[in-house]
């Protein structure tokens, strides 16, 4: 374990209560019944482990095509659904940006799956934060710097952290080790849910 140097990450443990995540849970599942959660591809044409949607005017998306945002759901055609309120007024409160989000990046963790290490820049402009709030079973989440070879630090995510990638950690590696299966009984069939907000298009102005 090395401290960790970059002083663009944010961890707001707890920052949602029992309440307000049982209730974002309901806004997300209401949203995954139209724009079902699938299995991407990486462009080196493996199935990630993790089952993905997402929110918002933009979607994060990966096939054999590569990386990028667009407008629609791979699968269905259709338009993503909108980015729960709860989630706008977090990002208002704490991100401290000057243009709202426009992606939100939902992963649903079951059986053993993981995220490896990677950077988010598939974004316009990078002075724009990512934030993250984590829903059901604790992740062993990893963080670095932005060589992929600098040393990395372990932090434990619950459920209702929210976590902040900004300043000097914007471009910081990441990833998810592991999921601690039965931490938590928030998500009906277990598992962790993660919300990723972020600005995928040039900010206003
Ligand atoms: C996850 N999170 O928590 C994966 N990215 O499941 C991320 O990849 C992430 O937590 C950017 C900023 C915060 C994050
Ligand atoms: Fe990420």
């Amino acid at each position: 374990m090395v401290p960790l140097t970059q002083t663009g990450f944010r961890l707001l443990p707890g920052a949602l209560d029992a309440e307000a995540q049982a209730s974002l849970l309901t806004e997300v599942l209401r949203r995954v019944e139209v724009a079902p959660l699938y299995r991407p591809m990486t462009p080196g044409g493996k199935p990630m482990s993790v089952e993905m949607t997402n929110f918002g005017p933009l979607g994060w998306v990966t096939d054999a095509l590569g990386y990028r945002y667009q407008p629609t759901h791979p699968v269905t055609g259709a338009p993503w659904p909108d980015i729960p309120a709860a989630l706008l007024k977090l990002w208002d409160q704490v991100a401290g940006a000057t243009a709202p989000p426009d992606a939100c990046l939902v992963n649903l963790y079951r059986d053993g799956a993981r995220m490896g290490l990677h950077q988010d820049r598939d974004e316009a402009d990078f002075s724009f934060p990512v934030l993250s709030v984590s829903l059901g079973d604790t992740a062993v989440f990893r963080i670095g710097g932005v060589n992929r070879r600098d040393p990395t630090t372990s932090v434990r995510l619950a459920s209702g952290d929210v976590c902040i990638l900004t300043g000097d950690a914007r471009l910081a590696h990441h990833g998810i080790d592991r999921v601690l299966a039965g931490s938590s009984r928030l998500t009906p069939g277990g598992g962790r849910i993660n919300l990723t907000l972020r600005r995928a298009s040039p900010g206003p102005g």
